[in-house]
C-alpha cells in the first residue's frame, strides 16, 4: 500500500482525534526509524520520551521475547515471579520504600488522585470530601476525565464536563503562590519538575527545592509526575535530582518499557502507598509478568549502557550547538539533558508545524507543541555526530 492509501483508510476509519505527520513508519532501531518507502528519518521525539533506550533496544526485545514464551498474564488475583523482582529493582533504583505498577501514565496519575486523597482523610484529618490537590496551570498529566478536570487548555477540555472538583491551579514556578494555596484541606501539591506540553518550561533554580520545603512544613504530599522528565531524559534518573530532593510520590511511565509496552508506575514512600488495602485499587494488566520482564529490562539498560550519562553530555552538546545558530526566527533555545525546545518569534511567519514539516523532509522526525515551539527528545544513545547532523538540518531549515 502506498502512503495517500494508509492515510485515507485511517481517516476514513479512525477517530479523528490527532494530526500527525504524514509519513508511515515501519521500522526501527536505535535512533533511527524507516518509513514504508524505505526512506530513513532521525527520531527527535522517541514517542514523548518513552523509546529513551532506543527504538527496539534488542536486549528488551530479547526479554519480551523470552517472557512472552513463558507466562504474560495471570491478574493480581495471583502472584508471578517477575513482579517481585520488578518491585526489588525498581524501589533500589530510585530509592522508594513502595511502587504501584500501573499501565498508563495517566493511569499512574489517576492512582495518586485516589492515594493522595485517601491518605489526607486517614492520616492528615482533613474533613470527607474536602480534599484539595493543588496543580499548576499548564499542566500536562493525561486525558480521562479527572486529569483534564484540572487542564489550563480549554481545547483538553471543551464539552467534556461534568468535571472532577478538588483541584486548585496555580502558577507554575511560582512560590509564594503555593504557599498562599495551601489550605487545611490541601492534601498534595502535583507538579511536572519541567512542564513538557507547555513547551519544556524550566522552574527557576531551586523551585523544587522550597516546594519540597513547604510540602514538608504543611504537611502536605508532593507529587512529582516524572512521566516524561524520568529515567534519564534530563539526564539524572529523575530530574529531582538536579535540585537534591525526595518527593513522597514518583509517577514514571512512557520509558519504564523503552516503548515496548505500556508500564507506569507509582514510586512512594512508606506512609502514602500504605494507605491502600485490598479491593481499593488496581488493574487487570498493571504488574503484569510481561510488563515487570520488560520494564527489569528497560531499566537495567538504561543504567548499564550509561544512557543517563549520556543524555546529559550529549544534552549540553546539543543545546550549545544549537545555541550558535543566529536566527531573524528564533526566540530561544532551551533544554535540560535531552529535553531540548527552540521557541520560535511570533512574528516570524513561520510556525512550528511548517518547520516540522520541512524537517520531516530532511529526514528529521520532530513536532510543535502549541503554534511556535518545536520539542527536541531523541533517544539517549544519541551520539555527537548524529547531534551535528540534526543540527546542521536544523540550520537548513531555518534558512529557507
Ligand atoms: C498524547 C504531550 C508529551 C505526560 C506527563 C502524564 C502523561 C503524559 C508529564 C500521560 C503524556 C504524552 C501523551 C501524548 C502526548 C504526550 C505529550 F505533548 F501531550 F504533552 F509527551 F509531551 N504525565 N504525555 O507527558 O501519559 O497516559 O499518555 O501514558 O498523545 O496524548 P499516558
Amino acid at each position: 500500500m502506498r502512503t495517500e492509501e494508509f492515510i485515507q483508510i485511517e481517516n476514513k476509519f479512525g477517530a479523528n482525534n490527532y494530526k500527525p505527520l504524514d509519513v508511515i513508519l515501519s521500522r526501527g532501531e536505535g535512533i533511527w526509524v524507516w518509513d514504508i518507502d524505505g526512506r530513513k528519518y532521525l527520531d527527535c521525539l522517541s514517542a514523548y520520551s518513552a523509546v529513551n533506550q532506543g527504538h527496539c533496544h534488542p536486549k528488551i526485545r530479547q526479554a519480551l521475547l523470552e517472557q512472552s514464551e513463558k507466562l504474560t498474564l495471570t491478574s493480581r488475583a495471583f502472584r508471578n515471579d517477575q513482579l517481585a523482582l520488578f518491585y526489588k529493582e525498581v524501589c533500589d533504583l530510585t530509592h522508594s520504600h513502595k511502587v504501584l505498577p500501573m499501565n498508563s501514565g495517566a493511569e499512574a496519575v489517576e492512582t495518586a488522585i485516589k492515594t493522595v486523597r485517601k491518605w489526607g482523610y486517614e492520616t492528615k484529618g482533613v474533613v470527607e470530601n474536602k480534599a484539595e490537590i493543588i496543580v499548576c496551570d499548564n499542566n500536562f498529566h493525561g486525558r480521562t476525565l479527572s486529569i483534564i478536570s484540572f487542564s489550563s487548555d480549554e481545547n483538553a477540555r471543551q464539552n467534556f464536563g461534568p468535571f472532577t472538583p478538588g483541584f486548585r491551579s496555580i502558577p507554575f514556578g511560582d512560590i509564594t503562590e503555593l504557599e498562599n494555596a495551601i489550605t487545611k484541606n490541601t492534601v498534595a501539591f502535583m507538579v511536572e519538575p519541567i512542564q513538557g506540553e507547555a513547551g519544556v518550561i524550566i522552574p527557576p533554580k531551586g523551585y523544587l527545592k522550597k516546594v519540597r520545603e513547604i510540602c514538608t512544613k504543611n504537611n502536605v504530599i508532593l507529587i512529582l509526575d516524572e512521566i516524561q522528565t524520568g529515567l534519564g531524559r534530563t539526564g539524572k534518573l529523575l530530574a529531582e535530582e538536579h535540585e537534591g530532593i525526595q518527593s513522597d510520590l514518583t509517577l514514571i511511565g512512557k520509558a519504564l518499557s523503552g516503548g515496548f509496552y505500556p508500564v507506569s508506575a507509582i514510586l512512594s514512600n512508606e506512609a502514602v502507598l500504605g494507605i491502600l488495602n485490598p479491593g481499593q485499587h488496581g488493574s487487570t494488566f498493571g504488574g503484569n509478568p510481561l510488563a515487570c520482564a520488560v520494564a527489569r529490562k528497560a531499566l537495567q539498560v538504561l543504567v548499564e549502557e550509561k544512557m543517563i550519562e549520556n543524555s546529559a553530555t550529549m544534552g549540553d552538546y546539543f543545546l550549545s550547538e544549537l545555541e550558535k545558530i543566529d536566527s531573524p526566527l528564533i526566540k530561544e533555545f532551551r533544554g535540560i539533558g535531552l529535553m531540548i525546545a527552540i521557541e520560535l518569534k511570533k512574528t516570524s511567519k513561520v510556525t512550528a508545524r511548517q518547520l516540522c514539516e520541512k524537517l520531516l523532509n530532511m529526514g528529521i522526525l520532530c513536532k510543535e507543541t502549541h503554534s511556535y515551539t518545536i520539542r527536541f527528545a531523541p533517544p539517549l544513545v544519541i551520539k555527537k555526530d548524529e547531534i551535528d547532523f540534526v543540527v546542521k538540518k536544523i540550520k537548513d531549515a531555518l534558512f529557507f
